[in-house]
């Protein structure tokens, strides 16, 4: 590397190189250490300007950080404060005392997983998070972990959500921390052994989750039963959800009616569960719905009532307003320039329209005005990830596609090649819900759903000619799993024919698939771990390989590949650098580097491309190969 250094450095290259040349560059004489982050990161850059941006990148504003004072960030005390000294009773006692309604945003969670796809990354969030705690310190609670976060945080951003969770952490001590897990599903597609939930949630809980929002895929209550006793155990607050789905406005629809929330919220109550959330994933909960909804529930049971509905219709602030008519607790919004269409409705509209009213939030809409303008200078650069949906959409009532799954259907459609079939495959999404006897459609059961509506247009099938025609088709692992039985049993059980179909003469499972699934063996988890990569794994890569084999060993050896990319800003780690362009680049705590990407040079024969870069100065070439 040394040598390296002093043939590519400007003063030696331009011949100006004399005795005195290495004493006044102490620089050249890099530790192995300084040497490997800086080639693993120029290797990183580069294959980003070459295969990803391809040299192009547009001009982003840098997002105005609002200044806090010392004083006011110092000696918070919010709900967190009251959960962690009177217990998750005391707090439920002091939501019940609230005259207000109490917001949580979803920012961090589930309004970019429904608007870009999961993409924003931990350095974005903990930028604003000590301005989230002073001007959100009146917030019930933060969604900011769980759901799609903890795969695409390894997935696809190469970083550690645990990572993430300590940092927000650190920087908010004052409003409690909520995250959504799927039941037995964890933060994954399909079931777990319960051991796997059991110290998923354990180690969750310590690591700084207060609220565990937990629901069941198919409404089933056994599906939530192991998460909610853990949650119970930890001294944490256990939201247990019904997913609505329907229509209870419309006297023709028998399945999912008033009645049948009404059993499901009181058998939730019985659990024990702190909280009832009502999970409004598709945005199908119409304004009166919402009304007629929370006012029976508030008659039927005592515990909390917390609202989650998205915008997706364009009526979501108004399902939110009719539901703290009828004395909701709990509303789920998000700051406005993170708000609206597949995400929550608008945090700051919500607050600005209750002013001076009974159930007046008593929010900082000047502050959190600050927080939402931050927000709207992030996005710009998570513009590729954007669905390009500019309006709600009223057939979503039609086609009961939760948020999340709509603004990922087209990209996702288009990837098999299907995008001039987009309108067609909604279509078939709501055949295909009819064709499983209508069921509640959210992760994992939605995916089912949008994969089996896929596969029968790649295909050609409809619910007609399917049971000839798809004899010898292999359907999509999804679908077998769900008439398997291994992510639970539908309301109304399994249309027999299809699922003869699809299983191909084997038996589906009517026990809870927990019951059937042997505990996952840690010991040999960490065995591997330490052969394999030759790291001392912790608890928490323990439980990330349990959950997600794959995806976290393809994370370590991104980062023994590339290094910690953490710490790059969101414009460099997805958009890379133009030429002429000057960047710091923070390779370890207190270690940053000057980069600038002189030129980009024409492939060679092979197909490699030479980028030169100047790193502190130094010039640095290196060669990429060109995978377009
Ligand atoms: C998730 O499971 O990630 C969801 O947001 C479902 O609505
Ligand atoms: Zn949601």
């Amino acid at each position: 590397g040394f040598l390296i250094n002093v043939l590519n450095h400007p003063q030696f290259l331009n011949g100006e190189c004399h005795t005195g040349f290495i004493e006044e560059n102490p620089d050249l004489i890099s530790l192995t250490q300084k040497t490997d982050d800086e080639s693993r990161l120029l290797k990183f850059l580069g294959n980003v300007v070459v295969n990803e941006a391809m040299g192009i990148k547009l001009q982003y504003d840098v997002p105005k950080v609002p200044q806090i004072d010392g004083s006011s960030s110092s000696d918070l005390s919010g709900t967190k404060q009251i959960l962690d000294t009177q217990g998750a009773g005391g707090l439920v006692n002091w939501i019940k005392d609230q005259k207000k309604v109490l917001l949580t945003d979803t920012t961090m969670r589930d309004a970019h997983q429904s608007l870009m796809a999961t993409r924003i990354r931990t350095k974005d969030m903990i930028k604003i998070a000590k301005a989230t705690s002073v001007y959100g310190k009146d917030l019930f609670s933060l969604e900011m972990w769980g759901g799609a976060t903890f795969d695409v945080a390894y997935r696809f951003l190469k970083e550690s959500p645990w990572a993430r969770l300590e940092q927000l952490r650190k920087r908010v001590p004052n409003i409690l921390f909520q995250m959504l897990i799927r039941g037995a599903n964890g933060v994954g597609y399909k079931n777990y052994p319960d051991n796997v939930i059991r110290e998923f949630i354990k180690e969750s809980a310590v690591a700084g989750i207060d609220v565990f929002r937990i629901f069941d895929s198919l409404n089933e209550l056994r599906g939530m039963g192991v998460s909610i006793d853990e949650v119970l155990k930890s001294g944490k607050v256990a939201e247990a959800c019904i997913c609505y789905t329907g229509d209870i406005l419309d006297s023709r629809k028998k399945k999912y009616n008033l009645d049948y929330y009404i059993k499901l919220a009181k058998e939730i109550e019985k659990t024990g569960a702190h909280i009832l959330g009502i999970k409004d994933m598709s945005a199908l909960l119409k304004p009166h719905a919402a009304y007629k909804l929370v006012s029976a529930l508030k008659n039927e049971i005592g515990i909390p009532i917390h609202l989650h509905t998205h915008d997706t219709t364009g009526n979501g602030v108004a399902t939110v307003l009719m539901a703290v008519e009828a004395g909701v607790d709990i509303v789920d919004t998000a700051f406005n320039s993170m708000s609206g269409l597949t995400s929550q409705p608008a945090m700051n509209s919500i607050a600005a329209a209750l002013k001076n009213m009974e159930r007046d939030p008593i929010i900082d809409l000047k502050g959190i005005q600050k927080v939402s303008d931050y927000w709207e200078a992030v996005r710009p650069v998570f513009g590729k990830y954007e669905s390009g949906l500019r309006s709600g959409s009223a057939e979503i009532y039609k086609y009961e596609i939760p948020g999340g799954q709509y603004s990922n259907l087209k990209p996702q459609v288009e990837s098999f090649g299907l995008g001039h079939k987009f309108t067609e495959i909604k279509e078939m999404y709501k055949t295909v819900n009819e064709m499983l006897g209508d069921i509640v459609k959210v992760t994992p059961s939605s995916k089912v759903v949008g994969d089996f509506a896929i596969f029968m247009v790649q295909n050609y099938l409809t619910p007609e000619n399917i049971y000839e025609k798809a004899e010898n088709l292999a359907f999509p692992d999804s679908v077998v799993s769900y008439f398997q039985g291994m992510m639970g049993q539908p309301m109304g059980g399994f249309p027999e024919k299809l699922q003869k179909l699809v299983m191909k003469g084997e038996k589906p499972i009517t026990e809870r698939p927990g019951e059937l699934l042997p505990d996952e063996d840690f010991d040999s988890i960490a065995k591997h771990l330490r052969d394999k990569f030759e790291l001392e794994p912790t608890k928490k890569d323990i439980l990330s390989y349990a959950l997600y084999p794959e995806v976290f060993e393809g994370f370590l050896k991104i980062v023994a590949e590339y290094g910690d990319l953490s710490r790059l800003g969101s414009d460099v780690f997805f958009h890379g650098l133009h030429e002429g362009e000057i960047i710091e680049a923070e390779v370890a705590e207190g270690r940053s580097l000057m980069i600038k990407l002189r030129s980009i040079e024409k492939p060679d024969l092979e197909g490699y491309r030479t980028l030169v870069f100047e790193v502190n100065r130094n010039r640095r070439e290196i060669k990429i190969k060109d995978k377009n």
